[in-house]
């Protein structure tokens, strides 16, 4: 029989997805649970056949360079492939792929948790309780904004974009949408969504913004410091796709000077490390990279990996490859 390839997962994974790596590939699973070192990657792409890293690792030209002979696959353990510089890769022949399609449902619903949230100041309200500090109901007291019959700006409308827009709708919010391409009339007009060309447009008119674009070159900062003074003084800002695409040092001090009415983020520009400004704001909700963290979503993950792994391995192309030219 055939060698079973050599596969190094970076991180632990839900027992059933070990188990079943296990079973089909000479898996080294890595000893803790916890971000590898340049060194440690190194040492790892210098040895193995399969790579399965998760966004804490920082799969760079550097550690790319120093790739042994073997490694011929990338199978990213997740959807967002910023963690590897994926031309470098292909330039030396080594396969990229992801895990898309799985965690479109999770991380729409984690979008939607925070619309709700931060308008309606829901953790504050929390604090409010687990203080013990409720005088008793005012009418005036604890007033939050109504997300129902506003206007939601979607940045980046691929499927959690749109996951996020029918949830919205249901809402009662008025769906509005940026991307590079415009989608299809039939899906614009189920999903009631209007499209803008201009994004600078689009920012001056919304009351909440959602952001869903990948972090690529392109998009690094996209919301600029420029950009974010085009939103609108009463508008929120809610980011599940990655820190790195909005000015958060711009971004924590408007929230601080009240240029902006509040910010629901799941993802920060140097994680975990998280701006002491937003820490400390009350216009936020902040939570630490939990988008797409369900188990069900995991598992689904990891059987993503397990066949783009298996495909390869066969000798025909993995349905998530990842190629320079689609970022
Ligand atoms: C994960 C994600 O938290 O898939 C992504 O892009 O951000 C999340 O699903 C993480 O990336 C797993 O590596």
């Amino acid at each position: 029989p055939r060698k079973k390839p050599v596969v190094f997962v970076t991180r632990k994974l839900p027992d059933v997805v070990e188990t079943r790596m296990r079973e089909l590939f000479d898996t080294r699973l890595s000893a803790d649970d916890r971000p590898l070192s340049q060194a440690e990657l190194v040492a790892a792409v210098r040895e193995v056949d399969v790579l399965v890293p998760t966004v804490t690792d920082r799969l760079d030209a550097g550690v790319l360079s120093q790739a042994g002979p073997n490694l011929k696959l990338i199978a990213n353990f997740g959807n967002g492939v910023d963690n590897i510089d994926v031309e470098t890769a292909t330039n030396r022949g080594i396969a990229v792929t992801n895990t898309p399609g799985v965690l479109t449902e999770d991380t729409a619903d984690m979008t939607m948790a925070l619309i709700l949230a931060v308008p309606r100041r829901i953790a504050e309200g929390i604090k409010v309780m687990e203080g013990g500090d409720w005088a008793g109901w005012s009418p005036t007291w604890m007033l939050g904004r109504r997300i129902w019959g506003k206007r939601l700006g979607i940045i980046g409308m691929g499927r959690i974009g749109q996951a996020v827009a029918r949830r919205a709708l249901a809402f009662g919010m008025s769906i509005h949408y940026h991307n590079r391409r415009r989608l299809p009339g039939e899906v614009e007009d189920r999903l009631e969504a209007t499209w803008w060309e201009s994004l600078d447009q689009m920012l001056a008119r919304m009351d909440v913004v959602s952001v869903h674009c990948p972090h690529t070159p392109g998009t690094y900062h996209l919301l600029s410091a420029r950009r974010l003074r085009l939103m609108k003084k009463d508008a929120y800002l809610v980011n599940t796709a990655r820190g790195e695409i909005v000015d958060e040092n711009t971004l924590a001090r408007m929230l601080e000077a009240g240029e902006l009415a509040g910010a629901g983020l799941d993802v920060f520009e140097q994680e975990p490390a998280v701006n002491p400004k937003l820490v400390k704001s009350d216009r936020v909700v902040l939570l630490p990279h939990m988008g797409s963290a369900t188990i069900e979503g995991r598992i689904d993950m990891g059987e993503k990996v397990i066949i783009n792994i298996k495909t390869f391995m066969d000798g025909h192309r993995p349905p998530d490859r990842v190629l320079p030219s689609m970022l």
